[in-house]
Parts: structure tokens; C-alpha cells; sequence
């Protein structure tokens, strides 16, 4: 339920702290040029983000739960202390947290901002027993959003982690799409046991189910959705990689959160450090920022 103590972050035209989907309290940023974007407080979720355009840029499964420890399916995860499978759960824990809301702005120029933050748990603690503080900062512009993920290590002894901002693009036809960009770029082929090659294409077009780690990529790259001639920029500063995933068919049936039909309407380009750990001293902070725009 929504805290009461969570209303004094609203911000008259900017921000509402709204009961949220599923319950989950949720923070509506929005620009007088009619730009909005959703953040719930359940993972620091970014479920939805629409430009000035009016056009909503974020593809969420109709199939998404929205549930405490669970992830939601869509928008933009945040991925953390670990990228993919391993030691812990796929992703780590960071997305299926529920993170505290700590800030909430309004800039000269309309720009809508918040800050969430997590904190160790029991339950984090007991998978990965580092002390830390995440936060992110997500502001919202006329036609662009900025989300900053902010790394301090809080406690005695160095840790590392790999970290990304997974974020799910709505297109109109993944057939119909393509990622520009990363040509000349080593990837990570997760289909082929992880071998790596270099992209030769300047244009990534789909066919089939696609799952690559771009290493060291560049912080510029473009994605088209052609049959509706929109162009999104993903750019991103102090975050390595990108991911560029989409599951197709069989992988979409096999996903239960997942429409069966959704693979042809989305596509992930994700930014940040996943194929090479960050390690931070005690009291060291490290910071990724990536900045979407319509
Ligand atoms: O970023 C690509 C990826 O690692 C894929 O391998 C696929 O597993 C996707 O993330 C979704 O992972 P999730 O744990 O959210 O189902």
C-alpha cells in the first residue's frame, strides 16, 4: 500500500507518488511538454517511459507479473550485483527488491527527477555479503530520459560486481527493426557457448533468436523502428557494453511472463558492465549512465 509518508515527495505538475500496478507504490515523473515516465519503487522499475511525441517507448508484457520478489517483465530492469546466471539469481536481486524512494525534483527547465536507493537486507546479505549502497537517478526530459546507476561500497573490503540497465524497447515489428552502431564491435555470442566474433554488420537486423554482450561498444548506438520511421538513441557513459536481445519464438513460449506473440514487438538494448566485473575499494563508488532519447 502506499505509504503515506511517500506523498510529501509529490511535486505539484512534476512528480506523484501514485498506489502504483499491482499495488506496488509507484513515482509518475512528468514534463510540462508532456513527457512522462513511471518508476515503481518494487526493483527502481522503470515501467514506462513516454516522450513529448506522446508515443510510449517501453515494451511491457501483458503477461508481466507484478509481485514482491518477482521481476517484472519489461520496461528497464536494474541489473545488479550480477549480469546473467551465476552464484546468485539470473540478474541478480536488485530488480526484485523493493528500493526507497529518497529524493524527487523539479529543474528551472521542467525536468522531472527522482532518486531511489537500496540497501543491504537479510536476504541480500545472505547471497552476497557485501556492504553497499545502489541508487538510481532518473530524470525526465522534454523527449530524452537519464538514468544514472551509482555503486558506493560502504564497507571494509573491496567487492566486484557486474551491473546493466536492461532495457526493453517496444517496436512495431522486430522483422522491421535494426540496431546501428556496433559495427567492428567483438560481441558475445550466448547462443554459440559464448564464442566471440566481430560484428560485421552496420545494420543488426533480426531473424532469429539473438543474444549478444558487445564488448567496450561504443556509447552511441541507434535503434530503428522502420515501420513506424522512429529512431531511439541509447548513449551511455561509464558503462562498457551493450546487450542487444531478443528471444523469438520458441524462447518466448517458453517464458511464462511472456506473451507468446510479444518477441515480434520488442527488442533489448541494454548498456552496461556485463562481460567484465567493476571492483570498488572500500568507500570507492563507481558510476554508469545511460541517456534514451526519442
Ligand atoms: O540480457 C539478455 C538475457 O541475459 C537473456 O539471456 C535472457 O535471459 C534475458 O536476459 C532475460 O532474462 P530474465 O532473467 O529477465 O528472464
Amino acid at each position: 500500500m502506499l505509504d503515506v509518508s511517500q506523498r510529501h515527495f509529490d511535486i505539484e505538475g512534476s512528480v506523484e507518488v501514485t498506489a502504483g500496478t499491482g499495488g506496488m507504490p509507484s513515482v509518475v515523473l512528468t514534463h510540462p511538454a508532456g513527457a512522462r515516465a513511471i518508476i515503481t519503487l518494487h526493483g527502481a522499475h522503470v515501467t514506462s517511459w513516454i516522450p513529448s511525441d506522446g508515443e510510449e517507448r517501453l515494451f511491457l508484457s501483458r503477461c508481466s507479473r507484478f509481485a514482491r520478489g518477482r521481476a517484472i517483465r519489461g520496461g528497464i530492469p536494474v541489473v545488479f550485483p550480477q549480469f546473467g546466471p551465476g552464484a546468485l539469481p539470473q540478474h541478480g536481486f536488485a530488480r526484485t527488491r523493493k528500493w526507497e524512494l529518497l529524493a524527487t525534483q523539479r529543474h528551472g527547465n521542467g525536468d522531472a527527477g527522482a532518486v531511489l536507493g537500496l540497501k543491504p537486507s537479510p536476504s541480500t546479505r545472505a547471497m552476497w555479503p557485501h556492504r553497499f549502497r545502489l541508487y538510481l537517478v532518473a530524470v525526465l526530459h522534454e523527449r530524452a530520459l537519464t538514468l544514472a546507476l551509482r555503486v558506493t561500497n560502504t564497507g571494509d573490503t573491496e567487492f566486484e560486481f557486474t551491473a546493466a540497465l536492461h532495457t526493453y524497447f517496444a517496436i512495431t515489428d522486430i522483422r522491421q527493426a535494426a540496431v546501428l552502431g556496433l559495427q567492428g564491435v567483438t560481441y558475445i555470442d550466448s547462443l554459440r557457448n559464448d564464442v566471440r566474433e566481430v560484428e560485421t554488420r552496420e545494420a543488426i537486423r533480426f531473424e532469429g533468436e539473438t543474444d549478444r554482450v558487445y564488448v567496450q561498444a561504443p556509447d552511441r548506438v541507434l535503434l530503428v523502428d522502420e515501420a513506424s520511421q522512429r529512431t531511439t538513441t541509447v548513449e551511455k557513459s561509464g558503462m562498457a557494453d551493450v546487450v542487444v536481445w531478443n528471444p523469438w519464438e520458441a524462447k518466448a513460449q517458453r517464458m511464462p511472463d511472456f506473451g507468446d506473440d510479444e518477441w515480434q514487438r520488442m527488442v533489448c538494448v541494454e548498456t552496461g558492465c556485463m562481460a567484465e566485473p567493476v571492483r570498488i575499494a572500500p568507500g570507492e563508488a563507481w558510476m554508469g549512465r545511460t541517456v534514451l532519447r526519442a
